[in-house]
Protein backbone atom coordinates (compact mmCIF):
# COMPACT_ATOMS: atom_id res chain seq x y z
CA UNK A 1 0.00 0.00 0.00
CA UNK A 2 1.64 3.44 -0.82
CA UNK A 3 2.17 5.64 1.81
CA UNK A 4 -0.84 8.02 2.70
CA UNK A 5 0.24 11.36 1.82
CA UNK A 6 -2.36 13.20 3.86
CA UNK A 7 -1.07 16.93 5.20
CA UNK A 8 -0.86 16.91 9.19
CA UNK A 9 -3.68 18.66 11.04
CA UNK A 10 -4.85 18.20 14.35
CA UNK A 11 -8.15 19.00 14.23
CA UNK A 12 -10.88 16.64 16.09
CA UNK A 13 -14.58 18.26 18.34
CA UNK A 14 -16.24 15.33 18.70
CA UNK A 15 -16.39 11.22 18.41
CA UNK A 16 -18.61 11.69 14.78
CA UNK A 17 -17.44 13.64 12.23
CA UNK A 18 -15.22 12.13 9.20
CA UNK A 19 -12.23 10.69 10.56
CA UNK A 20 -9.60 11.28 8.59
CA UNK A 21 -6.44 10.19 10.60
CA UNK A 22 -5.90 8.30 13.31
CA UNK A 23 -3.05 6.81 15.79
CA UNK A 24 -3.69 2.83 16.60
CA UNK A 25 -1.83 1.52 18.98
CA UNK A 26 0.58 -1.76 19.11
CA UNK A 27 0.26 -4.79 21.87
CA UNK A 28 4.21 -5.43 21.64
CA UNK A 29 5.68 -6.10 25.11
CA UNK A 30 2.26 -5.23 26.85
CA UNK A 31 2.67 -6.23 30.71
CA UNK A 32 0.25 -7.70 33.56
CA UNK A 33 2.14 -4.92 35.57
CA UNK A 34 3.46 -5.03 38.76
CA UNK A 35 1.58 -4.22 41.68
CA UNK A 36 1.31 -0.57 42.92
CA UNK A 37 -1.28 1.56 45.75
CA UNK A 38 -3.52 1.67 42.25
CA UNK A 39 -4.00 -0.92 41.30
CA UNK A 40 -3.39 -5.04 41.81
CA UNK A 41 -4.04 -7.67 39.19
CA UNK A 42 -5.09 -11.09 40.39
CA UNK A 43 -5.71 -13.79 37.95
CA UNK A 44 -4.15 -16.95 39.68
CA UNK A 45 -6.10 -19.15 37.04
CA UNK A 46 -4.19 -17.82 34.01
CA UNK A 47 -0.93 -18.08 35.46
CA UNK A 48 -0.64 -14.35 37.48
CA UNK A 49 -1.54 -14.52 41.08
CA UNK A 50 -1.64 -11.39 43.22
CA UNK A 51 1.80 -9.85 43.52
CA UNK A 52 3.01 -11.43 40.22
CA UNK A 53 3.83 -9.53 36.70
CA UNK A 54 5.16 -10.09 33.65
CA UNK A 55 4.89 -9.74 29.90
CA UNK A 56 1.48 -10.91 28.03
CA UNK A 57 2.24 -14.38 26.17
CA UNK A 58 4.25 -13.96 23.32
CA UNK A 59 1.40 -15.88 21.18
CA UNK A 60 -1.57 -13.28 22.70
CA UNK A 61 0.46 -10.24 21.55
CA UNK A 62 1.11 -11.78 18.27
CA UNK A 63 -2.49 -12.11 17.83
CA UNK A 64 -3.37 -8.82 19.43
CA UNK A 65 -0.81 -7.33 16.36
CA UNK A 66 -2.19 -9.39 13.91
CA UNK A 67 -5.67 -7.66 14.44
CA UNK A 68 -4.51 -4.30 15.32
CA UNK A 69 -2.37 -4.19 11.88
CA UNK A 70 -5.84 -5.70 10.17
CA UNK A 71 -7.50 -3.27 11.78
CA UNK A 72 -4.88 -0.04 10.37
CA UNK A 73 -5.93 -1.14 7.00
CA UNK A 74 -9.36 -1.67 7.23
CA UNK A 75 -8.88 1.80 8.23
CA UNK A 76 -6.10 3.16 5.37
CA UNK A 77 -8.51 1.16 2.57
CA UNK A 78 -10.95 3.74 3.06
CA UNK A 79 -8.63 6.44 2.29
CA UNK A 80 -7.54 7.17 6.24
CA UNK A 81 -4.01 8.34 7.66
CA UNK A 82 -2.74 5.73 10.03
CA UNK A 83 -0.09 6.15 12.54
CA UNK A 84 1.24 4.16 15.03
CA UNK A 85 3.26 4.38 18.36
CA UNK A 86 6.86 3.81 19.46
CA UNK A 87 6.87 1.00 22.31
CA UNK A 88 9.15 1.10 25.06
CA UNK A 89 10.33 -1.52 27.16
CA UNK A 90 7.82 -2.15 29.20
CA UNK A 91 8.98 -4.34 31.46
CA UNK A 92 12.14 -1.69 32.60
CA UNK A 93 11.98 -0.56 36.15
CA UNK A 94 10.55 3.50 36.23
CA UNK A 95 11.25 5.64 38.99
CA UNK A 96 10.84 9.49 39.73
CA UNK A 97 12.26 11.32 42.94
CA UNK A 98 9.27 9.82 44.74
CA UNK A 99 8.72 6.27 44.02
CA UNK A 100 10.21 3.62 41.84
CA UNK A 101 7.85 0.93 40.12
CA UNK A 102 8.45 -2.68 38.84
CA UNK A 103 6.80 -2.71 35.00
CA UNK A 104 5.80 0.00 32.48
CA UNK A 105 2.41 -1.29 31.19
CA UNK A 106 2.31 -0.68 27.22
CA UNK A 107 0.79 1.21 24.77
CA UNK A 108 -2.68 -0.66 23.14
CA UNK A 109 -4.53 1.68 23.93
CA UNK A 110 -3.70 5.51 22.66
CA UNK A 111 -6.91 6.83 23.86
CA UNK A 112 -6.03 6.58 27.47
CA UNK A 113 -3.25 8.84 26.63
CA UNK A 114 -4.24 11.29 24.13
CA UNK A 115 -7.18 13.78 23.98
CA UNK A 116 -7.94 15.99 21.13
CA UNK A 117 -9.98 18.65 21.15
CA UNK A 118 -9.90 21.02 18.02
CA UNK A 119 -6.83 21.61 17.20
CA UNK A 120 -4.70 20.67 20.60
CA UNK A 121 -3.81 17.10 21.70
CA UNK A 122 -3.21 17.03 25.10
CA UNK A 123 -1.17 14.29 26.86
CA UNK A 124 -3.49 13.20 30.25
CA UNK A 125 -1.91 13.10 33.55
CA UNK A 126 -2.33 8.99 33.62
CA UNK A 127 -3.10 7.95 37.68
CA UNK A 128 -0.80 4.64 37.64
CA UNK A 129 2.44 4.39 38.07
CA UNK A 130 3.05 1.85 35.72
CA UNK A 131 1.53 4.58 33.23
CA UNK A 132 3.27 7.35 33.73
CA UNK A 133 5.82 7.37 30.99
CA UNK A 134 3.44 6.28 29.19
CA UNK A 135 3.50 9.58 26.63
CA UNK A 136 6.90 8.57 25.48
CA UNK A 137 5.73 6.39 23.03
CA UNK A 138 3.54 9.02 20.91
CA UNK A 139 6.04 11.42 21.22
CA UNK A 140 7.75 11.12 18.02
CA UNK A 141 4.39 11.36 16.36
CA UNK A 142 3.44 14.65 18.50
CA UNK A 143 6.86 15.71 17.50
CA UNK A 144 6.24 15.54 13.81
CA UNK A 145 2.81 16.78 14.21
CA UNK A 146 4.45 19.71 16.13
CA UNK A 147 6.97 20.18 13.24
CA UNK A 148 3.86 19.66 10.49
CA UNK A 149 1.09 21.70 11.57
CA UNK A 150 1.77 25.01 12.28
CA UNK A 151 -1.34 25.44 14.37
CA UNK A 152 -0.90 22.17 16.29
CA UNK A 153 -1.13 23.23 19.82
CA UNK A 154 0.55 20.67 22.23
CA UNK A 155 -0.14 20.83 25.88
CA UNK A 156 0.58 18.14 28.70
CA UNK A 157 -1.27 18.19 31.75
CA UNK A 158 0.63 18.61 35.04
CA UNK A 159 2.49 15.24 35.73
CA UNK A 160 1.32 14.00 38.85
CA UNK A 161 3.43 12.98 41.85
CA UNK A 162 1.53 9.99 42.80
CA UNK A 163 3.26 9.85 46.47
CA UNK A 164 1.28 7.75 48.50
CA UNK A 165 -0.48 10.23 49.00
CA UNK A 166 -2.35 10.47 45.76
CA UNK A 167 -4.09 6.84 47.04
CA UNK A 168 -6.66 5.95 50.08
CA UNK A 169 -4.21 3.83 52.20
CA UNK A 170 -4.89 -0.29 52.25
CA UNK A 171 -7.86 0.64 49.63
CA UNK A 172 -7.65 -3.05 47.91
CA UNK A 173 -7.79 -4.82 51.43
CA UNK A 174 -10.23 -2.74 52.54
CA UNK A 175 -12.63 -3.41 49.23
CA UNK A 176 -12.14 -6.89 49.77
CA UNK A 177 -13.77 -7.04 53.09
CA UNK A 178 -16.48 -4.99 52.68
CA UNK A 179 -19.98 -6.18 52.82
CA UNK A 180 -22.48 -6.02 49.64
CA UNK A 181 -24.02 -3.24 51.12
CA UNK A 182 -20.87 -1.36 51.96
CA UNK A 183 -20.00 -1.69 48.24
CA UNK A 184 -23.16 -0.23 47.01
CA UNK A 185 -22.70 2.90 49.92
CA UNK A 186 -19.22 3.09 48.58
CA UNK A 187 -20.26 3.14 44.48
CA UNK A 188 -22.49 6.14 45.35
CA UNK A 189 -20.24 8.01 47.14
CA UNK A 190 -18.07 7.53 44.53
CA UNK A 191 -14.99 6.22 47.01
CA UNK A 192 -12.74 5.19 44.76
CA UNK A 193 -8.76 4.83 44.84
CA UNK A 194 -7.93 8.05 43.76
CA UNK A 195 -7.79 11.02 47.18
CA UNK A 196 -7.96 14.52 45.73
CA UNK A 197 -4.09 15.11 46.77
CA UNK A 198 -3.54 16.32 42.95
CA UNK A 199 -5.35 16.31 39.59
CA UNK A 200 -5.33 13.27 38.26
CA UNK A 201 -7.30 11.97 34.97
CA UNK A 202 -7.20 9.31 31.80
CA UNK A 203 -8.20 10.99 28.76
CA UNK A 204 -10.22 7.62 28.09
CA UNK A 205 -13.04 9.10 30.88
CA UNK A 206 -13.39 12.00 28.18
CA UNK A 207 -16.22 11.97 26.19
CA UNK A 208 -16.30 14.72 23.16
CA UNK A 209 -19.67 16.88 21.84
CA UNK A 210 -18.29 19.96 20.37
CA UNK A 211 -18.88 22.48 22.81
CA UNK A 212 -20.09 19.96 25.25
CA UNK A 213 -17.37 17.55 27.16
CA UNK A 214 -18.11 14.42 29.22
CA UNK A 215 -15.96 13.31 31.95
CA UNK A 216 -16.46 10.43 33.83
CA UNK A 217 -16.07 10.47 37.43
CA UNK A 218 -13.51 7.30 37.46
CA UNK A 219 -10.97 5.07 39.31
CA UNK A 220 -8.48 6.88 37.21
CA UNK A 221 -10.39 10.27 36.94
CA UNK A 222 -10.58 12.41 40.36
CA UNK A 223 -12.66 15.71 40.94
CA UNK A 224 -9.52 17.57 40.46
CA UNK A 225 -8.57 16.46 37.76
CA UNK A 226 -12.23 17.25 36.62
CA UNK A 227 -12.01 20.91 37.77
CA UNK A 228 -8.12 21.20 35.79
CA UNK A 229 -9.67 19.87 32.45
CA UNK A 230 -12.84 22.79 33.09
CA UNK A 231 -10.31 25.31 33.75
CA UNK A 232 -8.54 24.31 30.83
CA UNK A 233 -11.28 23.86 28.59
CA UNK A 234 -12.66 26.94 29.76
CA UNK A 235 -14.21 28.05 26.57
CA UNK A 236 -16.25 24.32 26.56
CA UNK A 237 -18.91 23.09 29.03
CA UNK A 238 -17.77 20.39 31.20
CA UNK A 239 -20.38 17.82 32.65
CA UNK A 240 -19.24 15.50 35.17
CA UNK A 241 -20.88 11.81 35.14
CA UNK A 242 -20.70 8.54 37.06
CA UNK A 243 -22.16 5.27 36.65
CA UNK A 244 -23.15 2.25 39.27
CA UNK A 245 -20.55 0.53 38.45
CA UNK A 246 -17.88 -1.50 41.21
CA UNK A 247 -14.78 -0.87 38.93
CA UNK A 248 -15.37 2.53 36.84
CA UNK A 249 -12.57 3.28 34.52
CA UNK A 250 -13.03 4.58 31.32
CA UNK A 251 -16.11 6.23 29.57
CA UNK A 252 -16.34 3.89 26.26
CA UNK A 253 -17.58 0.73 27.54
CA UNK A 254 -20.14 2.96 30.21
CA UNK A 255 -21.51 5.73 27.90
CA UNK A 256 -21.01 6.43 24.31
CA UNK A 257 -22.03 9.34 21.85
CA UNK A 258 -22.64 7.92 18.50
CA UNK A 259 -23.99 10.88 16.82
CA UNK A 260 -25.37 13.41 16.65
CA UNK A 261 -29.03 13.38 18.86
CA UNK A 262 -28.30 9.59 19.58
CA UNK A 263 -25.96 8.03 22.79
CA UNK A 264 -25.34 4.74 23.68
CA UNK A 265 -25.62 3.62 27.16
CA UNK A 266 -24.60 0.53 29.42
CA UNK A 267 -27.57 -1.54 29.98
CA UNK A 268 -25.88 -3.21 33.36
CA UNK A 269 -24.09 0.06 35.06
CA UNK A 270 -27.07 2.80 35.52
CA UNK A 271 -26.57 6.32 35.12
CA UNK A 272 -26.07 8.17 38.81
CA UNK A 273 -25.14 11.88 37.84
CA UNK A 274 -28.61 14.12 38.65
CA UNK A 275 -29.60 15.94 35.90
CA UNK A 276 -28.11 13.71 33.17
CA UNK A 277 -30.85 12.14 31.44
CA UNK A 278 -32.97 15.10 31.85
CA UNK A 279 -30.24 17.13 29.98
CA UNK A 280 -29.96 14.87 26.94
CA UNK A 281 -33.89 14.58 26.48
CA UNK A 282 -34.42 18.19 26.88
CA UNK A 283 -31.73 18.38 23.91
CA UNK A 284 -33.81 15.87 21.49
CA UNK A 285 -30.95 13.09 22.36
CA UNK A 286 -31.85 9.42 22.35
CA UNK A 287 -30.07 7.33 24.93
CA UNK A 288 -30.34 3.76 23.31
CA UNK A 289 -29.78 0.96 25.55
CA UNK A 290 -26.30 -1.12 24.05
CA UNK A 291 -27.24 -4.73 23.17
CA UNK A 292 -26.18 -7.90 24.85
CA UNK A 293 -22.38 -8.62 24.69
CA UNK A 294 -21.10 -11.58 23.50
CA UNK A 295 -18.89 -12.47 26.55
CA UNK A 296 -20.52 -12.91 29.97
CA UNK A 297 -17.15 -11.54 32.08
CA UNK A 298 -14.13 -10.30 31.90
CA UNK A 299 -12.09 -12.35 28.99
CA UNK A 300 -8.64 -13.77 30.72
CA UNK A 301 -5.90 -11.39 31.79
CA UNK A 302 -7.89 -8.69 30.66
CA UNK A 303 -9.34 -5.56 33.14
CA UNK A 304 -11.42 -4.46 30.44
CA UNK A 305 -14.91 -6.07 30.88
CA UNK A 306 -17.35 -7.72 28.22
CA UNK A 307 -19.13 -4.03 27.86
CA UNK A 308 -15.94 -3.66 25.37
CA UNK A 309 -19.02 -4.84 23.37
CA UNK A 310 -20.29 -0.92 23.09
CA UNK A 311 -16.58 0.60 22.45
CA UNK A 312 -16.63 1.22 18.51
CA UNK A 313 -15.29 3.75 16.17
CA UNK A 314 -17.30 6.23 14.60
CA UNK A 315 -15.66 6.95 11.13
CA UNK A 316 -18.78 9.56 10.10
CA UNK A 317 -22.34 9.95 11.05
CA UNK A 318 -23.43 6.82 9.59
CA UNK A 319 -20.38 4.61 9.75
CA UNK A 320 -19.56 2.26 12.31
CA UNK A 321 -16.54 0.09 13.43
CA UNK A 322 -17.54 -2.70 15.75
CA UNK A 323 -15.61 -5.67 17.19
CA UNK A 324 -17.10 -8.75 14.49
CA UNK A 325 -18.10 -10.92 17.44
CA UNK A 326 -20.70 -8.50 18.67
CA UNK A 327 -23.05 -9.54 16.76
CA UNK A 328 -26.21 -8.17 18.67
CA UNK A 329 -24.38 -5.00 18.78
CA UNK A 330 -23.96 -4.83 15.19
CA UNK A 331 -27.40 -5.98 14.62
CA UNK A 332 -28.67 -2.80 17.10
CA UNK A 333 -26.68 -0.43 14.89
CA UNK A 334 -27.94 -1.91 11.94
CA UNK A 335 -31.11 -1.33 13.26
CA UNK A 336 -30.65 2.11 14.23
CA UNK A 337 -29.04 3.47 10.44
CA UNK A 338 -25.39 3.12 10.30
CA UNK A 339 -23.20 1.05 7.89
CA UNK A 340 -21.63 -1.23 10.40
CA UNK A 341 -17.85 -2.24 9.59
CA UNK A 342 -17.01 -6.19 11.63
CA UNK A 343 -13.77 -5.97 12.93
CA UNK A 344 -11.91 -9.01 14.63
CA UNK A 345 -10.96 -7.53 17.78
CA UNK A 346 -11.78 -9.97 20.65
CA UNK A 347 -7.88 -11.00 21.31
CA UNK A 348 -6.99 -7.11 21.47
CA UNK A 349 -8.88 -6.69 24.93
CA UNK A 350 -6.25 -8.06 27.41
CA UNK A 351 -3.84 -5.38 25.77
CA UNK A 352 -6.15 -2.35 27.27
CA UNK A 353 -9.35 -2.27 25.08
CA UNK A 354 -11.54 -2.32 22.48
CA UNK A 355 -11.48 -0.34 18.92
CA UNK A 356 -11.78 3.09 20.40
CA UNK A 357 -9.44 2.49 23.20
CA UNK A 358 -6.86 1.34 20.86
CA UNK A 359 -7.28 4.65 18.47
CA UNK A 360 -7.09 8.04 18.96
CA UNK A 361 -7.97 10.90 16.89
CA UNK A 362 -5.80 13.27 14.83
CA UNK A 363 -8.12 14.69 12.37
CA UNK A 364 -12.30 14.87 11.88
CA UNK A 365 -13.42 17.10 9.36
CA UNK A 366 -15.49 19.34 10.94
CA UNK A 367 -16.40 22.31 13.35
CA UNK A 368 -16.92 23.02 17.12
CA UNK A 369 -20.38 22.96 17.64
CA UNK A 370 -23.50 23.27 19.89
CA UNK A 371 -25.35 19.73 20.03
CA UNK A 372 -26.66 21.15 23.72
CA UNK A 373 -28.44 24.48 23.47
CA UNK A 374 -30.25 23.79 26.21
CA UNK A 375 -28.55 23.38 29.34
CA UNK A 376 -29.58 22.85 33.09
CA UNK A 377 -28.36 24.18 36.18
CA UNK A 378 -25.96 22.18 38.03
CA UNK A 379 -25.04 19.60 35.53
O1 LIG B 1 -15.62 -0.80 31.55
O2 LIG B 1 -14.81 -2.66 30.94
C1 LIG B 1 -13.00 -0.64 29.62
C2 LIG B 1 -11.70 0.09 29.51
C3 LIG B 1 -11.66 0.89 28.33
N1 LIG B 1 -10.39 1.60 28.17
C4 LIG B 1 -14.70 -1.49 31.18
C5 LIG B 1 -13.37 -0.84 31.03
Amino acid sequence: MTANTQKTVVNSWNEWDPLKHVIVGRADGTMIQAPEPAIERDWPDHGFPLGTYGLLPKEMEEKANEQLDNFAKILESRGLRVDRPTPLDFKQVVQTPDWKQKTMFGCMPPRDVLLTVGNEILEATMSYRSRWYEYLCYRPLLEQYFKEDPNFKWEAAPKPRLTEHTYKKDYWRKWEKMSEEEKDQAIHNRDWVLTEKEPCFDAADISRAGKDIFVYHSSVTNKGGIDWLRRHFSSHRIHVIWFYETNPIHIDATFVLLRPGLALSNRKRKPLAPGMIEFFKKNDWEIAECAEPALDGYPPLSFCSQWLSMNTLMLDTKTICVDAQEIKQMEQFDKLGFEVIPVPFADVSAFGGGLHCATADVNRQGDCEDYFPKQIEGF
